[in-house]
């Protein structure tokens, strides 16, 4: 790893937990958050991710200005030194905002079009995931590993759902899944659903659209623990537009595609 890679995982590995901490605070007195609706009433964005993603955009600013930034809820600013960072403060919103466990921080370095690593931290169960590319997947510094035993049929599969694409899409593979013999599970939390791919709590994840800020940071885990990843950001808009998000375990990948195929053949 270069100095500079070295440095800015230093700063990122430090401030996520310190990012963690600024939302617990305000996970614990849930009664007085300010929450407003984005797009509709399941797409929402509370002052806690406003405050954590000021945080984390600040810091990494002061440590590093020469670096580009993309953010969930401050978009996005050009850099003039190839490094972006890919940030959301806190994935899994609607969990949080109802006091559900299922959230996280999420944050990813890209250089050019490469993520050069990816951090997500769970603070309701103090479980800080850690993927370098070519580095291998940590999680609290243990390594981990895709599940290689497991199968759409014998695992769980994670799905995501929203309304930025015709709803059909996940239903519809919800239903190949179910009808291959698999079982769907949905956390609210896509950053967190991959990480569980990493670490082999689940066979493999799939949303018909997700953003760069959800999944840049668990893609990598995935990878790094072993595992298979669709290249994201491909079509029209590139990262800025998002796209499908496809990971799993490698060899669920080809049973995982043709369900995917099946379900956008059914449209
Ligand atoms: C959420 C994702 C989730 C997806 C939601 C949303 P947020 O991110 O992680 O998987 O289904 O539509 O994008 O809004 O909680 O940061």
């Amino acid at each position: 790893m270069t100095p500079g890679l070295a440095a800015r995982l230093e700063v990122a590995t430090a401030l996520i937990r310190e990012a963690g901490t600024l939302a617990q605070r305000f996970f614990a007195d849930l009664t007085t958050l300010g929450t407003l609706q984005k797009q509709n009433g399941q797409d929402v964005v509370s002052v806690a991710d406003k405050a954590v993603e000021a945080l984390i955009r600040a810091r990494l600013q002061a440590a590093f200005p020469e670096d580009g930034f993309l953010g969930e809820e401050s978009g996005s600013e050009a850099g003039t030194s190839g490094h972006r960072w890919v940030v959301d403060p806190i994935d899994g919103t609607s969990c949080f905002v109802f006091g559900r466990p299922d959230w996280c921080v999420s944050i990813a370095l890209m250089r050019e079009d490469e993520t050069e690593f990816g951090l997500i931290f769970a603070p309701q169960a103090d479980e800080l995931f850690e993927a370098v590319r070519g580095g291998g997947a940590r999680l609290n510094g243990r390594p981990i590993s895709v599940n290689h035993q497991a199968s759409l049929q014998t695992a769980l599969t994670g799905v995501g759902a929203n309304f930025r694409v015709p709803v059909a899409g996940a239903w519809r593979f919800v239903a190949e899944l179910l009808e291959a013999g698999g079982m769907f599970i949905r956390s609210g939390s896509g950053a967190l659903m991959l990480a569980e791919v990493a670490c082999g709590r689940l066979a493999a994840y799939y949303e018909p659209h997700i953003n760069a800020w959800d999944c840049l940071a668990g893609l990598c885990l995935v990878r790094e623990a072993g595992g298979w990843t669709a290249p994201f950001g491909d079509g029209a808009g590139g990262l800025m537009a998002g796209g499908p998000v496809i990971a799993a375990a490698a060899q669920v990948r080809d049973a995982l595609l043709a369900l995917i195929e099946r379900s956008r053949d059914s449209r």
